[in-house]
């Protein structure tokens, strides 16, 4: 089985390189930005918690996010392995993610981190902004997210280096297809070698 964290600052690519991994693979997908924007359209009592963070710009709590992703983890039912895009944001949450799945009796293959500079992310996310009708695509809330990525999200990094799990990708800079062929090459070697076991 193959458990994928796909990891990067707000607008990295995170959710568009998942799909074409998703179409290649079979992986299933969770996306806790989707999961919560659900919950919002819903109006469910998480929804209303989370929008309060979400419009701000800022993370909803770690209790709360572990929670909701040890639950829709349970629903999912790959053969292939799942692949997490926008969790863990927080050393806490990385933490909680390897003792989620030693429950399950799995562990994380592979963290695929998508480098771009900020100023290709506000881009990106602004040019959302005019189609998404996504509460946090406005240049306030972008800002804050881009803060909240380097003071909480990014020590994780350090933390997948350590645990020789980390691939990193220019996710910036050129396409979407030029990007996806080197994470498919990163993703092929662990998926051989899961395969093989
Ligand atoms: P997410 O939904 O994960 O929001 P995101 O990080 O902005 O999305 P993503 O990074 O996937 O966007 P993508 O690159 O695909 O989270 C939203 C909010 O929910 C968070 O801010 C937080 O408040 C909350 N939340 C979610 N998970 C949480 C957690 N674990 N803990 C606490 N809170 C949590 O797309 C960006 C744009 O770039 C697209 O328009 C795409 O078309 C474009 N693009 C992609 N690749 C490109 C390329 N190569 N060239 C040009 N454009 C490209």
């Amino acid at each position: 089985m193959l458990n994928i964290v796909i990891f990067g600052a707000p607008g990295s690519g995170k959710g568009t390189q998942s799909e074409l991994l998703i179409e290649k693979y079979g992986l299933e997908h969770i996306s806790t930005g989707d999961v919560l924007r659900k919950e919002i359209t819903s109006q469910s009592e998480l929804g209303k918690i989370a929008d309060s963070y979400i419009s701000k710009g800022q993370l909803v709590p770690d209790e709360l996010i572990i929670d909701v992703l040890a639950k829709v983890l349970d629903t999912k039912q790959s053969r292939t392995g799942v692949i997490f895009d926008g969790f863990p944001r927080t050393l806490d949450q990385g933490i909680a993610l390897d003792k989620i799945l030693k429950e399950r009796d799995a562990e994380l293959s592979l963290v695929i981190n998508l480098q771009v500079d900020e100023q290709e992310l506000i881009g990106r996310l602004l040019n959302r902004g005019k189609v998404s009708g996504r509460s946090d695509d406005n240049l306030e809330t972008i800002t804050s997210r881009l803060n909240v990525y380097k003071n909480q999200t990014a020590p994780l990094i350090d933390f997948y280096k350590k645990a020789e799990k980390l691939v990193d990708i220019q996710g910036g800079g050129r396409t979407i297809q030029e990007i996806f062929s080197e994470i498919d090459q990163a993703v092929s070697e662990v998926y051989q070698k899961a395969i093989a076991c």
